[in-house]
């Protein structure tokens, strides 16, 4: 059939244990600097929504188990918390093993494959006290939460990843006031993404001389930049983007190298990086297995302002608003979904083709109550549409040799997010803020035809 996707592609969906998890300071787990900055500063927070409120998978997750087979999941993508698997940093909790490892062997009793991420956006406070991801000793400290994930859990979990958009809380936290330790400086971001790369590095070392068995790798939010026109100097602007934004991360971890530019801006704006002379063999020799790619947005940008000496980014691009953008107006972000097309092809061309699957690929939308019909269902055409054209384009990506092999929304239930906490839904399912009921909306009956049919559904 036509619109038929590869045998065996993953369909399901992602999230993380921050978001969804809850039960935040019970059995043993301790503080996040999510936790901590609520605690300090709750107004930072929509609607003063703190990450003890989340949808309470750790109480619900057999439930939630059984409603992702229902939606037709054949794989599920969320993370285990090191600040409750292990609380000090050293000892294991074991209440943490009991509660991942009930959850796993569930997945897979109901024929759901975990994929599991080791690090979201949720570093234990106590590393962050002592300098998070500035400190070099953090390298150690995850490798070793690593391998104390992989011993415990690697008897059923087999698709392992080391981060989720490691760039996330190095741009936000240290180029703007979205993550802690929200500052702006660009040698101490430097410093903190290459310490991150390293950690991933080290980990993907342990994952290989543990010989664990399946596959270990990262995912990576990609943004294909744009330049505004034809013109030399805009060409140059998206250069730079794509290189500080996607292969400052992309490179290394599936090359094994950084990109020569990038050496190049640190030589220009006089950043001193302190490494070790072994850290680049590693590099080399650690590089991933396979690529997740979390795509929302593409980059526009316009030519830099040299003079600027206002934000060092400036100098190499400006963001510039495309005119024709569609936009989505609840979180303000571009949908251009020939994007996923561009990504799947730089893949195929500059990425040794790897193995590659969407990690993460969705819509949030603030009032969706609105959209709830008689039936308490939410009509969620938008949604439908959302994913059948960004999967159209990643059909004809895959037709042309990428090698994709599945597509995760995000999100499953509609989960608490960092800043935003609930304004935008993501979700298939519904969460009842009030009652912490699920409902499933329309876009999750689609999806079940989706996965079950491995094709996209004709009519909807
Ligand atoms: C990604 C993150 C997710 C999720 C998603 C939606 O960057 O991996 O954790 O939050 O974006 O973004 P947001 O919740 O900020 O609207």
């Amino acid at each position: 059939m036509m619109n038929e996707f590869p045998k065996g592609f993953l369909w399901g969906a992602a999230s993380s244990g921050p978001q969804l998890e809850g039960a935040a300071d019970i059995d043993g787990k301790v503080k996040t600097v999510w936790d901590h900055w609520f605690e300090t500063e709750p107004d930072k927070f929509y609607q003063q929504i703190g990450p003890r409120d989340v949808s309470n998978f750790y109480f619900r997750y057999k439930e939630d188990i059984q409603t992702m087979k229902e939606l037709g999941f054949n794989s599920y993508r969320t993370s285990i918390s090191w600040a409750r698997l292990l609380p000090d940093g050293k000892h294991v909790n074991e209440k943490a093993v009991t509660f991942y490892r009930d959850v796993f062997t569930r997945l897979k009793e109901n024929g759901v494959k975990p994929i599991i991420n080791l690090f979201h956006f949720d570093m234990p406070y106590h590393f962050h006290e002592k300098g998070g991801w500035e400190n070099r000793d953090i390298i150690h400290e995850f490798a070793f939460y690593a391998k104390t994930a992989f011993d415990y859990f690697g008897d059923l979990v087999e698709e392992w990843v080391t981060f989720n958009e490691p760039i996330v809380p190095i741009e936000m936290g240290f180029l703007n006031d979205k993550h802690l330790p929200a500052v702006v400086d660009i040698k101490r971001a430097f410093q903190a993404g290459f310490h991150t790369m390293l950690a991933h590095v080290y980990a993907v070392k342990v994952f290989k001389e543990n010989q664990n068995k399946g596959k270990i790798g990262i995912i990576l939010n990609l943004t294909p930049s744009y330049p505004r026109s034809e013109n030399p100097a805009d060409q140059e602007a998206a250069k730079w983007a794509d290189v500080l934004f996607n292969r400052s991360f992309l490179d290394p971890a599936v090359h094994g190298t950084y990109p020569s530019e990038l050496k190049q801006f640190i030589e220009n704006e006089q950043i001193e990086l302190h490494y070790e002379d072994e850290d680049f063999a590693l590099m080399k020799q650690y590089t991933v297995d396979f690529l997740g790619v979390n795509y929302y947005q593409p980059r526009r940008v316009q030519a830099g302002d040299k003079a600027s000496n206002q934000d060092v980014l400036q100098k190499y691009f400006i963001p510039y608003q495309w005119p024709e953008a569609k936009m989505n107006p609840h979180r303000g972000w571009e949908i251009y979904e020939k994007g996923l097309y561009d990504i799947a092809i730089n893949i195929r061309n500059n990425y040794s083709n790897i193995p590659w699957y969407v990690a993460e690929n969705g819509i949030g939308v603030e009032g969706e109550e609105q959209f709830i019909d008689s039936l308490g269902e939410v009509q969620d055409d938008y949604r439908i549409e959302f994913m059948t054209d960004h999967l159209r384009w990643l059909q004809k990506g895959i037709a042309e040799g990428s090698n994709c092999y599945g597509y995760h929304v995000w999100t499953f239930i509609d989960n608490w997010s960092w800043l935003n906490e609930y304004k935008n839904r993501y979700g298939l399912v519904r969460l009842d803020l009030e009652t912490m009921e699920r409902h499933k909306k329309k876009s999750a009956s689609w999806f079940y035809e989706l996965a079950k049919g491995n094709t996209l559904p004709e009519k909807w």
